[in-house]
């Protein structure tokens, strides 16, 4: 337990800074997240030092040692964000009684999620490390223009500008701004970029080489960190170096693999669209699903703790909460940790987010055929062509398409598509927003990983519907963990990951299913609205797995 540094295991003591000096209390409140206490030892060393001492040479020396623990693997993100809570609190305290020292901060960051990107987590996440860390932080939001990105940076004499974005459009509207930088001569800025759709040969490689100035990639929060400490003491920080962040738990799966749908995809080229006359070796049913009802419907009554029970323990535990394995710890002994300390919180999220989350379900079946890389869809009088999709199809190996699991339209036979479209609604944003605002920075990782992960679980759940109404429900597995790895009959695919990347298809998927009903929007770049929602289609062909494009 005791790699797990902040699992305070001095709570149980009676008094747990008996015996401390006031310094040394103040970086216990640090480092172990407690705020019990806090305000009380805040004024004992008010009699001793000025509020920008104690921020800058007590406090802040916590926060470095915080950093450490991390970077070294001993110390999980969401204590890293007890810690920044408790760093909060004490600049609340303090900050009514310093005077504002013009150029007393350490460095300063203009944060921003890059136009036509929604993700905001992420970027919310930096700022609290680095904010919480001494560093002046503006945060403008989501969807920032490059013209509202620039003004603020001026308006607020911010030094650095930090980007973020998870789409892969996001890369390329990064390199536009980066263009943009130069054009207007204020390429002088370092730029600091994030996001999973990023990689670090993309950013040190290709960005850099367009742009005139200086910019670098970070991994993640403390990535962004290292770099402003360097930026900000003038120095030249070496991007090629990986950055002390916490090292990826020893012999786990990656994340990535373990949500069997996640790919860092690349924009694809254009003539992976065009239908070359070679397909791969998936046969069409021949008997395919009939289809249930034509159109689309709607469910909005749910008990939430049944959708619960889709959630991806993994998924939530390791990828939102990121709660790591450290080196040295066992599987089994990480096991009992996360029984003891993840479960208790899953519980209690599942019982405060019961009312909160307000699960939606849009869904609908339609007959189709395939031309090419074409999937064609037909009114109800199985003759008329609707609309039609156009999907990519792998250059090498299978050469697999989606539109191969359907029947091809010169057979003259039609087949049956699914669609799905669900979200857990908006109230879970505005708790989110109302908890970062108040500084609750755990419960903000808490709540924002387990209602995304909720929005996951109704798709997982309704897709186990779908498959009972189509008849392909043959194959069920009866443990949770095959559940997540598609082990069963049929694929869902979701629009934006590697088999059908392109985003624009929502609004095809949007022509067919009317979500608006149950508060589903599409945003002008293809994102969904709320936050908390995921769409896909529904593939009944037993051969329907996810691959990749290449
Ligand atoms: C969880 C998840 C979801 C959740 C929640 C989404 C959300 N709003 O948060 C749900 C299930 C709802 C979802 C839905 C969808 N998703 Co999704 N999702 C993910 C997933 C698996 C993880 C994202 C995440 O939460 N990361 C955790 C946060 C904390 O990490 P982060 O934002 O990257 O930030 C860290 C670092 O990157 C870095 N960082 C980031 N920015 C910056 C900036 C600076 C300055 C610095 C220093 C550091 C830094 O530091 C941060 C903290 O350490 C990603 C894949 C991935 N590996 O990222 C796909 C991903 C983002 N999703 C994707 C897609 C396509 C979708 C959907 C469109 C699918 C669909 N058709 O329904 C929808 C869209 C939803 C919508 N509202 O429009 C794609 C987007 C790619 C693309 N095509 O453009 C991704 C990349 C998956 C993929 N294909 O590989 N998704």
């Amino acid at each position: 337990m005791a790699r797990f540094e902040n699992v305070k295991a001095s709570s149980t003591a009676s008094n747990p800074f008996e015996g401390l000096g006031v310094e040394d209390r103040l970086k216990k409140h640090i480092v172990e997240g407690i705020k019990k206490n806090l305000e009380e030892h805040l004024g004992d060393a008010l009699k001793i030092y000025t509020p920008l001492e104690i921020i800058n040479e007590v406090l802040l020396d916590g926060m470095k040692t915080v950093g450490e623990l991390f970077g070294a693997g001993k110390m999980q993100l969401p204590f890293v964000l007890q810690s920044a809570e408790v760093m909060k609190a004490a600049v609340r305290q303090l900050e009514p009684l310093m005077e504002k020292v013009e150029g007393g901060e350490k460095g300063s960051i203009l944060l921003a999620t890059v136009a036509g990107d929604v993700h905001d987590i992420g970027k919310n996440l930096v700022d609290i490390i680095l904010s919480n860390n001494g560093y002046r932080v503006v945060n403008i939001g989501i969807k920032q223009s490059i013209n509202a990105i620039l003004d603020k940076t001026i308006e607020t004499k911010c030094q650095v500008i930090g980007l973020s974005g998870l789409l892969v459009k996001s890369t390329l509207v990064m390199r536009d701004n980066l263009l943009e930088l130069n054009s207007r001569g204020l390429s002088s800025y370092p730029v600091i970029l994030g996001g999973a759709a990023l990689t670090r040969a993309y950013v040190e490689q290709d960005l850099s080489s367009i742009y005139e100035g200086r910019v670098f990639y970070a991994r993640d929060a403390f990535e962004g960190l290292r770099l402003m400490g360097v930026l900000s003491e003038g120095g030249e920080p070496n991007g090629t170096i990986e950055a002390p962040s916490a090292p990826p738990a020893p012999d786990d799966e990656p994340y990535e693999a373990v949500r069997v749908r996640s790919h860092r995809i690349d924009e694809l080229e254009r003539d992976l669209y065009v239908f070359s006359g070679i397909k791969s070796d998936i046969a069409p049913v021949k008997n395919p699903p009939r289809i249930p009802f034509y159109g689309a419907k709607r469910h909005i009554k749910f008990d939430i703790f049944e959708i619960y029970k889709y959630i991806n323990p993994i998924a939530l535990f390791r990828g939102q909460w990121q709660f790591k394995r450290p080196e040295g710890m066992g599987n089994i002994e990480f096991n009992q940790w996360i029984d003891s300390n993840a479960s208790p919180i899953f519980e209690r999220m599942k019982r405060e987010l019961g009312s909160v989350l307000k699960p939606k379900v849009k869904w609908g079946y339609f007959p189709c055929s395939s031309s090419g890389n074409d999937l064609i869809i037909y009114r109800d009088d199985l003759r008329t062509e609707w609309l039609r999709f156009n999907f990519p199809r792998q250059r090498d190996g299978r050469r697999s398409c989606i539109t191969d699991f359907f029947a091809p339209s010169e057979s003259g036979a039609t087949d049956t598509v699914g669609f799905q479209i669900v979200t857990v609604g908006s109230q879970a944003s505005e708790l989110e927003r109302e908890l970062f605002a108040k500084g609750d920075f755990q419960d903000y990782l808490f709540v924002h990983g387990m209602s995304v992960e909720t929005a996951e679980a109704l798709a997982e759940f309704w897709h186990r519907q779908m498959r009972i109404e189509l008849g392909i429900a043959d194959q069920e597995p009866d443990e949770m963990r095959l559940l997540f790895s598609a082990k069963y009959h049929g694929a869902r695919y979701s629009f934006g990951y590697p088999a059908c990347p392109n985003l624009e298809d929502q609004a095809k998927l949007f022509e067919l299913m009317s979500p608006e009903d149950i508060g589903i929007e599409l945003s002008e770049e293809f994102m969904l609205i709320p936050e908390q929602s995921t769409s896909a289609i529904i593939v009944h062909h037993p051969e329907a797995k996810y691959f990749n494009i290449r």
